[in-house]
């Protein structure tokens, strides 16, 4: 076993001292999958013949050098990636992902569509996760998919919907680890709309037909994601946080919580823990939104670090997907992935070092001070180190070794214009 030495000793007592086991930190950390967004590595553009841009009020903006063209060049992209990230993961994949020589339309979408991901995930020992695509489409050039007025359009993409599922659970059963398959439709409205509750009626409706068909819950699980704003869809969102927060609860299905989902004073860290014991469980995307949803690359910022914490104090843990959904086209797409979800482990690995107990013992005793004190004071432990060895120990470089990696693979790929 690697080990990073003296640094990771110190550290180990460092925490001893405060009651914290940095071993079961470690374990616990390399047992937690993130599942990586395979949209990050093509700006969100996916493989049907159609080319298209994401839409829906989504958007990738820069033009760096090295995108994806072709699912070949993605999974080489997250192979890379995955050897620069300590543990193992999951891919997260969106339907317009499809790797096939057919071009079926979104409505006849089918696993085989998708076998060559599902024997790269099978080799690997990864898991995949899924999502219905409900953009970059003529049928969605409203804005409007599963709530559309018109039938004929919502008939469309509930029969898109219900095949994602059975792919979902296609996956979940090849792979022998559920596949999370979660629902985000861009439905909306650019002003102020004269029936919103039509609209809701016509989207919980259609919902319901496309969860309609039971299917084992250790192959796919539901989640569906809420929103509360796009641009183009400013006045209305229809899958507004409450309607989702109630059918979730309604149907007993996942909640998804993006990150830049939120008005940006709301922390999405403190609505953990009053969601979670209503729902069978919960799906996070990580993101950082700044201003608006622009699925920025996670930084160790204060929101994710509230988030992991809330994570791990409210033992939420094993309940909870961690999801990425970030895409910036201005960097390079594999270093965003890699540093994205390395902050995502470094902010759960803080969290599992943090004494709990004795935070929890000083609020009980409502000593305010102790635990304003504490908090500050705990910053201060050298989980550096510890997250030294956990690099150390899975072979996994940082530092100036990870920077050159990076640099390295970007140059190999930057020919691809
Ligand atoms: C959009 C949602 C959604 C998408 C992905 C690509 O605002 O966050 O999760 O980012 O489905
Ligand atoms: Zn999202």
């Amino acid at each position: 076993m690697a080990s990073n030495g003296t640094g990771y000793e110190n550290a180990r007592a460092a925490f001893a001292e405060w009651g914290v086991d940095t071993e079961a930190a470690i374990d616990r950390l390399l047992a937690t999958p993130v599942s990586l967004h395979c949209w990050q590595g093509d700006d969100v553009r996916g493989f049907e013949r159609r080319g298209a841009a994401a839409g829906g009020g989504i958007q990738a903006t820069g033009d760096h050098p090295g995108r994806a063209r072709t699912p070949e060049e993605l999974r080489a992209d997250l192979d890379f990636a995955l050897s620069m990230i300590p543990g193992r993961h999951r891919l997260n994949l969106h339907a317009i992902y499809l790797d096939t020589d057919e071009a079926p339309e979104r409505d006849a979408i089918e696993l085989r569509h998708f076998a060559p991901w599902v024997d790269w995930a099978r080799e690997r020992g990864l898991g995949l996760d899924f999502n219905p695509t409900f953009f970059g489409h003529p049928k969605a050039a409203d804005n409007l998919t599963l709530s559309h007025p018109d039938p004929g359009i919502r008939a469309f993409w509930i029969e898109h919907g219900r095949r994602a599922r059975e792919i979902a659970a296609g996956f979940g059963a090849a792979l022998g680890s559920p596949c999370v398959n979660n629902i985000w439709v861009p439905d909306g409205y650019k002003d102020t709309p004269a029936d919103r509750s039509a609209a809701r009626a016509r989207l919980a409706a259609a919902l319901d037909a496309v969860l309609e068909r039971p299917l084992d819950p250790g192959a796919m699980l539901d989640a569906v994601e809420s929103k509360l704003f796009g641009i183009g869809v400013e006045a209305c969102t229809v899958g507004s946080h409450e309607f989702y927060l109630g059918y979730a609860i309604r149907r007993q299905v996942l909640l998804c919580l993006d990150m830049g989902h939120f008005h940006p004073t709301e922390s999405v860290a403190d609505k953990l823990s009053a969601v979670a014991p209503w729902l069978p469980g919960l799906l996070l995307h990580v993101s950082r939104p700044m201003r608006w949803d622009s699925d920025h690359v996670v930084i160790l910022n204060d929101e994710v670090q509230a988030v992991a914490q809330e994570l791990v104090a409210a033992d939420l843990l094993g309940q909870t997907r961690i999801g990425l959904d970030f895409f910036d086209a201005t960097v390079s797409r594999t270093a965003a992935w890699v540093i994205g979800t390395r902050n995502m482990q470094k902010a759960l690995l803080r969290a599992l070092l943090t004494p709990f107990g004795r935070l929890r013992a000083v609020e009980e005793a409502l000593d305010f001070t102790a635990r304003l004190v504490l908090a500050e004071e705990l910053r201060d432990l050298p989980w550096g180190a510890v997250w030294a060895e956990v690099c150390a120990r899975t072979e996994r470089p940082a530092g100036q070794a990870l920077i050159a990696g990076l640099e390295a693979y970007q140059r190999s790929v930057a020919h691809r214009g």
